[in-house]
């Protein structure tokens, strides 16, 4: 067995082959990790296990199947509200979450962050990033799924499978992993939500993939996505996302913004295209977010991206996926971009995290504020569900926790405050006092005018004469503190 100091050692020595720049880069997209303790197959042995992605028996061996036990319970590694079976609103609650793991966050982070190294010393790493370290990874997000009772799982390419020295490899590697996948979900309902390629670690995408100023890194990221999204097809992946990544500026002082955009366009047609040859069904889905890492990311939220793809024609063939963490950081509210998304017919899946009021960034938490999940579900029910995509946790432990079981008692904690929003959010629509409230703020457009208006048949000049008619108008209260007290009381 090997001793706490020998592990730093692994740690520092694997450390020195990753600059900062990259050690900045893991705050979001991990890619290296340090040996456990105690690891069982540790890299510097030998290479002992280095060829092998064998595990002896459970990567969780302390951790039971998560069931539910009710709100009453004060078992940690169960559900209190999360009832998967159970039918809420004719629909098992199941169905209306899909809840899905962020293979980056749970099998990729390592805690660093631009001021401290890795502190997360999973068992099953063995420092490198080999293949056969991926595969056995691979193997414990299986054991971790089926564990937690969730059937999907989403990744990036190179979360998945260690880049290669060139494309070729990096694409051999990724498919001895895939098989390996493809291999571990047969027999049981897991598949991938949705896949993604990560067009921002590599230094080649420093000005960003389908909008960098070099001919070459395009050709580049979408050899990459065509790859991704053939093996998230190969897997039954559900749906494909397109996050902006490095897609932005830092200034407009050296940057041709129509010109990148219009790259971005044909980027996303090209994918369209290639989607349907390969006969991929799954839905394309575009992920808002501002700002980080670049100043200015394209897709800045989700009125941005609609007028995107409005502009360039792609409106029928992407939805969006909504972070609420994205949402803040963009100055809205979760609610208000999943509504935004919704009320243009793009809500496509939710990418359920939170951030940190009194930070800046993407802090990318486990959501636990039920009032924030309760408006979340709210969009939810209005939009009829959200198959075929899902609820990805893209969320990751604090730095601070280190032990095993907070993996899973972060994903509980995040699942039953999702289901704690539905079942208020359904409460709160059979009680129906809030909408009885919307629906008399509005009852004057339910008058013979209103329908008028509605229906496009007033003029200016016919406005101006029942204007005249009306006088000057009584308007009432808004009643904001009722509905807040109502929405409240459903808690
Ligand atoms: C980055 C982010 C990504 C995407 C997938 O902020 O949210 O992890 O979800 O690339
Ligand atoms: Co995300």
């Amino acid at each position: 067995m090997l001793s706490q100091n020998h592990n730093l050692q692994v740690l520092l020595k694997t450390m020195k082959k990753v600059d900062f720049f990259i050690l900045l880069l893991c705050l979001n997209a991990a890619s290296f990790l340090v040996s456990a303790d105690p690891p069982t197959c540790p890299a510097d042995l030998g290479g002992k296990c280095s060829d092998s992605d064998d595990w002896k028996g459970d990567f969780f061996p302390g951790i039971p199947q998560i069931k539910y036990e009710g709100p009453s319970t004060k078992n940690p590694l169960a559900y209190r509200w999360y009832n998967a079976e159970e039918e809420i609103l004719g629909k098992k609650m199941k169905d209306w979450f899909r809840f899905s793991v962020a293979f980056w966050h749970t099998f990729r982070g390592t805690g660093g962050d631009p001021f401290g190294a890795a502190t997360k010393y999973w068992p099953w790493e063995d420092g490198t990033n080999s293949v056969s370290m991926a595969k056995r990874r691979m193997r414990a997000n299986f054991e971790f799924l089926k564990k937690l009772g969730v059937d999907w799982w989403c990744f990036h390419d190179r979360d998945i499978a260690p880049d290669g020295n060139s494309l070729e490899e990096s694409n051999n590697n990724l498919d001895e992993v895939i098989e390996l996948a493809k291999e571990l979900q047969k027999g049981s309902k897991i598949k991938p939500l949705w896949g993604t390629a990560q067009l921002f670690l590599h230094p080649r995408y420093m000005h960003g993939g389908a909008t960098s100023s070099e001919v070459a890194v395009y050709a580049y990221a979408a050899a990459q996505v065509k790859k991704a999204m053939e093996v998230t097809h190969y897997l039954g992946g559900e749906n494909y996302v397109f996050w902006g990544g490095r897609e932005g500026y830092q200034t407009l002082l050296n940057t041709d913004m129509g010109r990148e955009l219009d790259h971005l366009a044909r980027f996303f047609e090209a994918a369209v295209a290639y989607k349907k040859k390969i006969g991929f069904n799954g839905t394309l889905l575009i992920e808002p977010k501002p700002q980080e890492p670049t100043k200015h990311q394209y897709d800045w939220d989700a009125a941005t991206a609609a007028n995107f793809l409005r502009k360039y024609g792609l409106i029928d063939e992407f939805k969006l996926n909504i972070e609420c963490n994205h949402a803040t950081l963009s100055g809205h509210t979760c609610h208000h971009e999943l509504e935004t998304a919704r009320l243009n017919g793009l809500l496509g899946n939710i990418d359920a995290n939170t951030g940190d009021a009194q930070t800046g960034w993407d802090t990318d938490q486990f959501l636990t504020d039920v009032g924030e999940a309760t408006m979340v579900m709210t969009s939810v029910i209005r939009n009829g569900g959200i198959a075929p995509g899902g609820f990805n946790f893209d969320a990751k432990l604090r730095r601070e926790s280190t032990d095993v079981e907070d993996l899973f008692i972060a994903h509980i904690s995040g699942m039953d405050t999702m289901a704690r929003g539905l079942r208020n959010a359904v409460k709160i629509l059979e009680e129906g006092s809030l909408s009885g409230l919307v629906q008399k703020r509005y009852s004057s457009w339910d008058s013979e005018l209103g329908k008028q208006i509605e229906e496009g048949k007033a003029d200016f000049e016919y406005l101006e004469k029942k204007a005249k008619e009306f006088g000057e108008p009584k308007v009432p209260s808004a009643k904001q503190e009722l509905a807040e007290m109502i929405f409240q009381s459903s808690m």
